[in-house]
């Protein structure tokens, strides 16, 4: 078998959008915390067979509101990709997904590293527990612009997930997974 590769995603977005509880839905029993204080991150790790290879994935998530601190740089650096949370009920975590990503983009490896937008807890929508902050119309609106600012070769995806009933939890780390994957196979050709 191959050796495979290393991969660090990161888990960016406000303060208490449901990034540790989809890393936790996504990762199951095999859910492990390890904390980094120099960091303010969590992180844990998964495989996955992909093609033929196997990779294996480092998960960071920011641990508290870190927003501002010193170490984010050295939270991105090196990571392949990111997802971007936001909770769909909380207009605020979406007007703020801008700043996650131009920091993503800013301090990351800077080689059109794929993101992934999930628009979380989309159960209390369905719940009828609480409305949906931004339409689906304006969510649209905000892709094509980033898509537009960013360029084709950016892959830029929005799924919308909840972290309590796993829905597209395992579809969102599945296609950032594929996407990191596929970037990294078609460098080494
Ligand atoms: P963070 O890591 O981004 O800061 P957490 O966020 O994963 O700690 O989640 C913050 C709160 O939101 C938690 O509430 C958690 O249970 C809740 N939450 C996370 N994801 C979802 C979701 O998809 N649906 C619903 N309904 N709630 C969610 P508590 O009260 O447990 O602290
Ligand atoms: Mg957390």
């Amino acid at each position: 078998m191959n050796m495979g590769y290393t991969i660090k995603l990161v888990l960016v977005g406000d303060y208490r959008v449901g990034k540790t509880s989809l890393r936790r839905s996504y990762l199951g029993e095999h859910f492990r915390n390890n904390y980094l204080p120099t960091v303010g991150a969590d992180f844990s790790f998964t495989e996955e067979k992909i093609g033929e290879k196997l990779f294996r994935f480092l998960i960071w998530d920011l641990a508290g509101e870190t927003r501002f601190s010193k170490v984010r740089p050295m939270y991105y650096k090196g990571a392949y990709g990111a997802i971007v949370v936001f909770d769909i009920t909380n207009r605020q975590n979406f007007e703020n997904i801008d700043n996650w990503i131009d920091d993503f983009l800013k301090f990351s490896r800077k080689e059109n590293c794929p993101i992934v937008i999930a628009g979380n807890k989309i159960d209390l929508v369905q719940d009828g527990k609480a409305e949906q902050a931004v339409s689906d119309e304006e969510i649209n609106e905000y892709l094509d612009e980033i898509r537009k600012k960013l360029g084709k070769s950016h892959k830029i995806f929005f799924i919308k997930t909840s972290a309590k009933t796993g829905e597209n939890v395992r579809e969102a780390f599945n296609c950032l997974a594929n996407e990191v994957a596929n970037l990294l196979l078609s460098r080494s050709k």
